[in-house]
């Protein structure tokens, strides 16, 4: 089993769900941490208390991933000791309303494309590298079941998420003479802020994502990434798809009504 001590971690939407989660499983593992979004706030108080619990290093940076030349900015600007990046968590993702596609926003797609294909694009892009010169690296993109099936008026944020499986697996074939790993971790409905996100802050909509049945926590995916991140390194954990036990693919949920 790999050990986590010590080893970098850089995780993009560490503010909040899966991404935080991430944070708190990996600085209690013993790895030292660079988490990105955009919430400065945020970012500090998660560090503040992950140095005070587990007395790891943990940095932040505030980072749009959609935009390029802030990403590559945000890398090359690492101090050196943060460039030693173990593993990259692309986590940093969303979806913005629930409609037909002729009925759809425009800037709810490109605010999807940017965030969900671009950004892991963009931040894999300037990481990779640091993962070739020190010949050592884990890759571990946030997919969904969206990315494997389609839902009606999911036709964008699947499409999206179809694209991270497209990405994932060719990262995996250009990385295959490498020492770096590339998995993909696939859930179903996980309670976060994701469905708060879609509506625009709607919570009484959100909560009907979840109504009549018990989802996936964002702990319950942060420790499958932590499983995936301390395997052997003869083999790598290409892909797994989580579901709540009340879900059987992306349509199909068993919803208790009373
Ligand atoms: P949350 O809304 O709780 O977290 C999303 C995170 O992404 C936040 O930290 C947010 O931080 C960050 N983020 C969003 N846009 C940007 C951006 N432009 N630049 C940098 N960071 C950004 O949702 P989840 O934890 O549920 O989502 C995490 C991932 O899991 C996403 O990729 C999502 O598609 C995927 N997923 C979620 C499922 C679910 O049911 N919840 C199921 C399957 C997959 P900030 O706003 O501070 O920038
Ligand atoms: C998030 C899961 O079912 O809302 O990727 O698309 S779902």
């Amino acid at each position: 089993m790999e050990s986590l001590k010590g080893k970098k971690i850089f995780i993009t939407g560490a503010t909040s769900g899966i991404g935080k989660s991430c944070a708190y499983k990996f600085a209690e593992a013993g790895a030292d941490l660079i988490l990105a979004a955009r919430r400065e706030s945020h970012l500090k108080d998660i560090c503040i208390d992950l140095k005070r619990k587990y007395k790891v290093n943990a940095d932040w940076i505030i980072l749009d991933v959609r935009n390029y030349d802030e990403v590559r900015k945000s890398v090359d600007n690492l101090p050196e000791e943060n460039k030693n990046i173990s593993i990259l968590v692309n986590n940093a993702g969303l979806a913005r309303g629930l409609s037909k596609l002729h009925e759809g926003s425009v800037l709810d797609w490109e605010e999807m494309i940017d965030t969900n294909v671009k950004g892991l694009l963009f931040v894999s892009k300037c990481i990779i590298p640091l993962m070739l010169k020190n010949n050592y690296g884990h890759i571990i993109n946030i997919g969904s079941v969206a990315g494997r099936e389609v839902y009606p008026m999911g036709n964008v944020y699947c499409a999206t998420k179809h694209a991270v499986d497209a990405i994932t697996k060719s990262m995996r074939m250009e990385l295959v003479d490498t020492n770096i790993r590339v998995t993909t971790i696939d859930p179903g409905l996980v309670e976060t802020e994701f469905s708060i996100v879609r509506y625009r802050g709607n919570k009484e909509r959100a909560k009907t994502a979840y109504a009549g049945m018990k989802p996936l926590t964002p702990d319950n995916v942060a420790e499958t990434i932590i499983f995936a991140a301390t395997r052997d390194d003869n083999f790598v954990i290409a892909e797994m798809v989580l579901l709540p036990k009340a879900q059987a693919s992306a349509m199909i949920v068993n919803r208790k009504t009373e």
